[in-house]
Parts: structure tokens; C-alpha cells; sequence
């Protein structure tokens, strides 16, 4: 063996203690780690994965017969994804959950810093009392339950009502920025008048001259499915994407912007027969199929669905829409993490 040889060994057997060395102090090489902390691109662990309405929705109401909506405080079936085990999360930063609420029953008053939106998929009769406006819920409603304002849901149904729930749990349990406070009372005193938010913000195209709401989130709390499917059903093709058919926001309309601070949610509708065109952007979502039958492709696997399905799009993934029937449109619902990664700088859109 040359000396060079030996000198090389001893060096690398020098090296390899000193690595073995490092964790007692709590630190770490940085060059052995450079290359997988910056990667070219986002490396996602979420997995797209689709939730079938037709097997969730027996586990719902079973659900119902085994354990009360007191009990619960709030009973859902999470919606968790297969690439994030252990935690409660549809994507790295969104969640979506199935909840039930039965005749009769109250999901007492809380209020937390996730924000929470709700889209109603079955029943009516069921009502949200947020901040003290009691909101009624039809089926396709859309309903905001934002940061910090106090929350519970009753129902005056006579059967099951379910809705997606949707959350920005994961984020805010990675910023550390949870906090949870239970109400005295089961149920919150009714302070407003019933759907006043909608009464006073939910004509588009007018405000009340009177106040304008300072808050963070909308001042609207309930956008109705009448008003949103006639919007997305009016849409001229000049406001058609390539990416997403005619899609629509549901916006602040004080600000124009996002309904939350968090989440941004749309209603898209692709005409009958359409294809859109691959786009990704650096933003997940939740997808709700409301109407209609058809296909997502992600990451070159698809996804097919009906209305109730639910499906998870990782951020940076390449994916494309189909509307499967030639005479029906097809309705998504969607919410994203668009706002955060927008305020930070951090959003970007790749078309193929
Ligand atoms: C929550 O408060 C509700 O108020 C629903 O209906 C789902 C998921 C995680 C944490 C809190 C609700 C939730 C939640």
C-alpha cells in the first residue's frame, strides 16, 4: 500500500468519526444534506388519492348509529392521505373531512385558528351559527367558518345532512399557530339576523354603503349554490382557462380576494366532452365532484369520478380535467393553499 493510499484511508476514517461525533452537540453537516434540502423542485409526500362517495358515504352513517354528535363534538370522517401517515391532513397543508349531523342533534360551540370552510352535499334543514348569524345550508352551499369566530351546527332535518369540511389544519398546526377554545354552552346566542351576511354582501356587485367590514376573512358567510352555479353557467368562453374550463372564485367582495386568509375556493364547470390542457401549479388541493361524471389525470395516473367523490391534488403535479359525458356538464368544487404560497412569494404556474 502507498503512503498516498494510507494517508487517503486514515483521512477518511478521520472524517467518519467526526461525522459519528456531531449528534451529541445537536448539529448536523450541512454538505450532506444540501442536495435533498434544495431540490430542483417540490418534492411532494402527498400522494393524489381519490375517496369514493359511494364507499364513504355507508361508513358515514354508520358512524351515525354507533356515536352521538355529542360524543363527537364533531363526527367526521377525515380524509387522510396515504403519503402522510400520522397525520391529519388531505395535503401538506389542506384538509377535507365528511361529517354527518342528525336530526335533532347540536356540535357544540368552539372556536379555533384553523379556518374552516363548509360545501353542503346532502340533506337541508341543517343550519351553522357563526359569530351569532345563524346560516341555513342547502345542498352545493358554501359556507366559511373563519379564524377564531365561534362555531356550532345543529339540524332540523328529518335525515342524515352531510357536508366536506375543509381546513388549513395542517398548515397551522406546522406554524405552531393552533389554539382552541370551547363556548360555556352548548349552543351561541343568535345575535344577527338569519343569513344577514348574505342579506347584507351576497348581491354581486353591491355593498352596503353604510360599513365596510374590516375583517380578515369575507364578510359574506354563505355563497348559495343557486347564485354560484348560475355565475359558472353564465361565464362567457372569453373567461373560459385552457387548464380549468369556467372557474370561478368564491371571492371577499369587499376585497376581490381569497374568502379566507388561508384557502382559496373555486366552482369550475367543464362543458360536455371537454379535455383541458396539463397545467401544475405550486399550490394542493381538495377537489368536491358535484355534478356529473368524469376524469382527473395526476402525475400520468387517473382518477375518476362522480359526484360526492373527493380526490387530492399534491402541489407541482402536472394534471388535466375530463368531462366524461358529451351532454352534461361537470361541476368541481376545489379549495387551495394558493393565498399563502401567493402572499410568500412563493406561487408559480407551469403549463405543459
Ligand atoms: C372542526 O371544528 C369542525 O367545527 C370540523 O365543524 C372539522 C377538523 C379538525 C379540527 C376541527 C367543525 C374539524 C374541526
Amino acid at each position: 500500500m502507498s503512503h498516498a493510499t494510507q494517508h487517503t484511508k486514515v483521512q477518511a476514517q478521520a472524517v467518519e468519526d467526526y461525522l459519528a461525533g456531531l449528534p451529541q452537540f445537536h448539529v448536523g453537516p450541512l454538505w450532506k444534506f444540501l442536495s435533498q434540502a434544495l431540490t430542483p423542485e417540490p418534492q411532494s409526500q402527498v400522494r393524489p388519492h381519490l375517496w369514493r362517495w359511494q364507499e364513504l358515504r355507508p361508513q358515514l352513517l354508520r358512524s351515525g348509529e354507533l356515536v352521538s354528535a355529542a360524543e363527537a363534538e364533531r363526527r367526521v370522517l377525515m380524509l387522510l392521505n396515504p403519503g402522510l401517515e400520522g397525520r391529519i391532513a388531505t395535503t401538506h397543508t389542506l384538509y377535507g373531512g365528511l361529517q354527518l349531523i342528525l336530526p335533532g342533534e347540536v356540535a357544540r360551540t368552539h372556536r379555533h385558528t384553523p379556518n374552516a370552510l363548509r360545501f353542503i352535499m346532502e340533506g337541508e334543514g341543517a343550519y351553522t351559527v357563526v359569530d351569532g348569524e345563524k346560516i341555513t345550508m342547502s345542498p352545493g352551499d358554501f359556507v366559511l367558518t373563519p379564524n377564531w369566530t365561534w362555531h356550532d351546527h345543529g339540524s332540523e332535518s328529518t335525515g342524515p345532512v352531510v357536508w366536506l369540511d375543509g381546513l388549513d389544519i395542517p398548515l397551522i398546526q406546522m406554524l405552531e399557530g393552533i389554539f382552541f377554545d370551547p363556548y360555556a354552552e352548548e349552543a351561541q346566542p343568535l345575535t344577527k339576523p338569519l343569513d344577514g351576511s348574505v342579506a347584507d354582501y351576497g348581491k354581486s356587485g353591491f355593498l352596503p354603503t353604510w360599513q365596510r367590514a374590516t375583517s380578515a376573512h369575507s364578510p359574506l358567510l354563505k355563497y348559495a349554490w343557486k347564485d354560484a352555479r348560475e355565475a359558472v353557467m353564465s361565464l362567457g368562453p372569453d373567461a373560459f382557462s385552457p387548464f380549468d374550463g369556467a372557474m370561478l372564485e368564491y371571492v371577499n367582495p369587499v376585497t376581490g380576494g381569497p374568502s379566507l386568509p388561508t384557502m382559496a375556493s373555486f366552482l369550475q364547470r367543464l362543458q360536455p366532452g371537454q379535455q383541458t390542457q396539463a397545467h401544475r401549479h405550486s399550490s394542493s388541493a381538495v377537489y368536491l365532484a358535484v355534478e356529473g361524471h368524469g376524469r382527473t389525470t395526476i402525475a400520468a395516473k387517473t382518477y375518476e369520478w362522480s359526484p360526492g367523490d373527493v380526490f387530492a391534488l399534491p402541489t407541482w403535479a402536472w394534471h388535466t380535467h375530463e368531462n366524461l359525458s358529451a351532454s352534461q356538464d361537470a361541476m368541481l368544487f376545489s379549495f387551495t393553499d394558493a393565498p399563502v404560497m401567493k402572499f410568500l412569494h412563493l406561487y408559480r404556474e407551469q403549463a405543459m
